[in-house]
């Protein structure tokens, strides 16, 4: 790998299916451990009504900050590779229901709008479940080309989203 000065990425972690608290539990892990990267900390875990066309599970939500040395593209290629080691199949659905999605929310003051990966993530500006854990961990972020994270709080309710009192214990990933 050529060599990058390291970047702060936000990543957004969702998990619906097959025991989510679980599998967002040993997402957190598996992020710990990412080559060239360091997780600096993440947010509480979450419980999200779901947001999408088919009847689907409440999510588990959380968001991680992550300092690497990976690009935007490798980041995004480690991140599929581990959404893939916890068994995650790409439904036909899209924002069906899902073992694990991690997404890139931030990069970065990056703003990048290529096929296939754009940064900052579409959604983040209007969903609640990444706007309020994210200001968890840094409720003085700018979000580039929307502005002020607390602005964006300000007009994004947190209808159906649940703080979790719930660490991700060594028992819970044993299993
Ligand atoms: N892609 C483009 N930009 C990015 C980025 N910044 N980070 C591309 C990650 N991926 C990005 O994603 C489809 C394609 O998006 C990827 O191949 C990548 O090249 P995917 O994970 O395969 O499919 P998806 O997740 O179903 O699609 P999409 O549009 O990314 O959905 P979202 O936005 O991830 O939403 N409700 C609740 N409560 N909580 C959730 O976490 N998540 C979703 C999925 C729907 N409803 C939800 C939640
Ligand atoms: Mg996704």
């Amino acid at each position: 790998m050529s060599a990058r000065s390291a970047t702060v990425a936000y990543i957004g972690l969702g998990s619906n299916l097959n025991d989510p608290l679980r599998h967002v539990c040993l997402a957190l892990r598996a992020l710990r451990k990412l080559p060239h990267s360091t997780l600096l900390g993440h947010s509480s875990l979450y419980r999200s009504n779901p947001l999408g066309p088919v009847e689907q599970p409440d999510y588990i939500n959380a968001v991680a900050a992550l300092e690497t040395r990976l690009g935007p593209r490798q980041l995004l290629a480690s991140l599929q590779g581990l959404e893939q080691q916890q068994g995650r199949v790409r439904g036909p659905v899209r924002w069906g229901p899902r073992i694990l999605d991690l997404d890139i929310l931030l990069y970065g003051d990056l703003e990048l709008y290529e096929p296939g990966l754009i940064i900052p993530h579409p959604g983040l500006s209007q969903r609640n479940f990444v706007l309020y854990p994210l200001s968890e961990i840094r409720p003085d972020l700018v979000i580039p080309g929307h502005g002020p994270l607390s602005a964006l709080i300000d007009s994004v309710p947190a209808t159906g989203l649940i703080r979790l009192d719930h660490s991700c214990v060594s028992e819970h990933l044993a299993k």
